[in-house]
């Protein structure tokens, strides 16, 4: 496989482990595994081939590290970014850094002082334990604008953050007046 081809399977893993698994009728289950042999024969339904070591080398390749197989690898899951609700990563809370950041773009600014950063569409709100990290968030939206939040302090008020397992920072919300605007 080439990296065009590892690239088209991992944004269509994006599709059916984080948003619409019903493109191809996938189960999954409460924990967000799907059978990995139910996925690629239903995946053959929308042309997409691919075999379990094709798989092994998407999970390992991908830039973010956004997938995890089980043990025997019988089951695939996203390890964040779901929009499906009711999906239990079973992820344990834990102490945050003092700062974490947060990328986005200025026409969000003004709603973001208003209400917080909220989830939007997905299960949690994202945070970068690193200023460069938040930068690439930023721009996938246009000229990256970065705020930091105050997690420490947050985390101090009791509410509870989560790392995922390729290291992303999540959180329910972040009320405006745990973060910096400058
Ligand atoms: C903004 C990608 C208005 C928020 C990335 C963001 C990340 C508000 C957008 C991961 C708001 C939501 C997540 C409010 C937040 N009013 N706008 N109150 N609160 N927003 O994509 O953090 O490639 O759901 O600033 O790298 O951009 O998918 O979140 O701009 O890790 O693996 O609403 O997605 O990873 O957008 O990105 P998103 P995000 P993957």
């Amino acid at each position: 496989m080439n990296e065009k081809e590892i690239k088209r399977i991992s944004k269509f893993l994006s599709l059916l482990l984080r948003h619409q698994p019903e493109t191809i009728g996938l189960n999954l289950d409460e924990n967000g595994w799907a059978d990995v042999e139910e996925l690629i024969n239903k995946s053959k339904k929308r042309r997409m081939y691919f075999s379990l070591s094709d798989l092994e080398v998407v999970v390992a390749e991908n830039d973010k590290q956004r997938f995890s197989f089980n043990e025997d690898k019988t089951k695939i899951r996203a390890n964040q970014g779901h929009s499906i609700k009711n999906i239990n990563l079973e992820l344990e809370a834990i102490e945050p850094p003092e700062y974490l950041y947060h990328g986005t773009v200025a026409k969000f600014i003004e709603p973001i002082k208003a209400t917080g950063l909220q989830k939007m569409n997905r299960q949690h709100v994202h945070l970068s334990e690193d200023r460069e990290t938040a930068t690439k968030v930023g721009s996938r939206r246009g000229k990256p604008f970065i705020l930091s939040i105050n997690s420490g302090l947050m985390f101090r008020e009791g509410y509870e953050f989560y790392k995922s397992k390729n290291g992303v920072w999540l959180t329910d919300q972040v009320p405006s007046k745990f973060i910096e605007f400058k």
